[in-house]
């Protein structure tokens, strides 16, 4: 059984939005054709509280896009962003959502930032999404939405880890691209076998 994953297709990821992604808004009609395409879909949605660990303004002199030493390893510092409750957090208005049989949230947790729908960024706390596909019978993942480089491509990397074949269509995604990531993250998936297309 196959499942379609949409990540991260929020305000906030888009142009306009506090963490935007260059083109991210290009990919809902691409998102919405595959939501029609395939039987089933499941949806993550990034979601902070105020004052979050990974937020820059949590950490005194600190600026967007850093990295600092976090008890779990290194951490990207972000402007503020998908907020819980914030218009940002929200999904695109366009993108169709309605038949996602389920939406999972992460980074709920003010300490740990949580790139990946299947680990938060210690690579040890699950989210569950892994038992939920597992126990509804899924063993093929198509992945699409924000950011290639960051939440796609560590929630790829997991899936693969959990022995889920996976795809992802990057015609489906948007990239941050900083100092590298996405050539680095592309490799890293092509590495652990993530077929991408
Ligand atoms: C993301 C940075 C911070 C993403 C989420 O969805 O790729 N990136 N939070
Ligand atoms: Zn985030």
């Amino acid at each position: 059984m196959e499942a379609l994953v949409v990540i991260d297709v929020q305000n906030d990821f888009c142009p306009g939005g506090a963490l935007a992604v260059a083109g991210g808004d290009e990919i809902v009609p691409v998102v919405n054709r595959l939501i029609q395409s395939f039987d089933h879909v499941v949806l993550t949605q990034d979601w902070h509280p105020a004052g979050h660990s990974s937020f820059a303004s949590s950490h005194k002199g600190r600026e967007p896009f850093e990295t600092i030493a976090m008890p779990y390893g290194p951490q990207t510092l972000w402007p503020d962003h998908c907020v819980q409750g914030t218009a940002g957090a929200l999904f695109h208005p366009d993108l169709a959502w309605t038949k996602a049989e389920l939406v999972i949230r992460k980074g709920f947790r003010k300490g740990i930032d949580s790139y990946s729908a299947f680990y938060e960024n210690d690579h040890t706390t699950p989210t569950g999404l892994g038992g939920y596909l597992r126990e509804r019978g899924f063993s093929k993942l198509t992945m699409v939405g924000l950011a290639t480089d960051f939440c796609v491509a560590f929630s790829a990397l997991d899936a693969r880890r959990l022995g889920f074949d996976v795809t992802v269509r990057l015609d489906a995604c948007r990239a941050i691209d900083l100092g590298g990531s996405l050539a680095a993250m592309t490799d890293r998936m092509r590495e652990a076998g993530v077929k991408l297309v």
